[in-house]
């Protein structure tokens, strides 16, 4: 009988080794089985397991809000598929306007409003100007091969099509006789500034070319093709050199929203 007995505490403290080190190594014990083998326990020792599983249970759930992998790849998902989702709106706009033509011709005079040039400052006129209105202006539209060196030394040739800047402020927004600088603004921040002088110049020079002579131009067309619109404003400032050597491609301002007089 006393054998009996010993035998049998011993079975139940190796029952509660093993049930302790099972509730260690499962992350999320389950309850019914829990139950089933702790019949033979006494009550303190139900409640501890009960506490520790618990605690378990919390700490599983604490580290699935935190750390899940799922829910970090549901999250990641979700970043990368907003721009998925934007241009399938985008599509959807395209559809809506294929079959509401009306809608298409609204939405292109906003864009050409809000890709025209504004002309502010010291300036008679402040005007904005569209591409159509620029391309009008066709006794100051001046088209020629410019040739560009930047600073790495890179030299090129390349065919613009443009408006001629100083007639444009002189003879359009009529420029002020105390103005003395003139700032290009592009919708990224880009900006150049020179003085009235340097705008004014309508004999920039091509280095390897000493028959050419070129004015400062906004130009619309660059080899034949006019700018894409979906990129920005459809300009880019171009000029020549102002002496041998001159690095004159920096001061090309692609994507110009605006011309301050100062
Ligand atoms: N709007 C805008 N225009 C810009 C720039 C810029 O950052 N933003 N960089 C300039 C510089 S430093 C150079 S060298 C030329 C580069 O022109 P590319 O990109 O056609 O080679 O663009 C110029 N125009
Ligand atoms: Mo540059």
């Amino acid at each position: 009988m006393r054998k009996f007995k010993n035998g049998s505490i011993l079975l139940i403290i190796l029952l509660i080794v093993a049930i302790s080190l099972a509730g260690c190594s499962s992350k999320k014990p389950k309850a019914e089985e829990s139950v089933v083998l702790l019949e033979e326990k006494d009550e303190a020792q139900i409640e501890k397991e009960e506490e520790h599983s618990e605690d378990l249970e919390e700490k599983d759930e604490i580290e699935d809000v935190e750390l899940s992998p799922e829910e970090v790849i549901d999250i990641a998902k979700t970043d990368s598929e907003e721009p998925v989702v934007e241009a399938e709106e985008i599509n959807t706009d395209k559809q809506a306007d294929k079959t509401e033509p009306i809608k298409e011709t609204e939405k292109e005079e906003v864009v050409e409003k809000k890709n025209a040039i504004k002309i502010k400052g010291k300036v008679g006129v402040e005007s904005t100007f569209t591409l159509d209105e620029l391309k009008k202006m066709t006794d100051i539209i001046f088209e020629d091969d410019f040739y560009s060196l930047n600073n790495f030394g890179t030299t090129s040739y390349t065919h613009f099509k443009g408006i001629n800047l100083w007639k444009l402020l002189e003879e359009k927004t009529k420029i002020s006789p105390d103005a003395t600088y003139i700032k290009i603004i592009a919708t990224d921040g880009y900006e150049v500034e020179f003085t009235v002088g340097q705008v004014k110049r309508q004999d920039y020079i091509d280095e390897t070319n000493p028959d050419k002579a070129y004015p400062m131009i906004i130009a619309w067309e660059e080899k034949g093709q006019e700018y894409d619109i979906s990129d920005g404003p459809p300009y880019k400032l171009i000029v020549g050199q102002a002496e041998v050597g001159d690095v004159n491609k920096p001061q090309w301002v692609s994507k110009i929203d605006r011309i301050i007089v100062e």
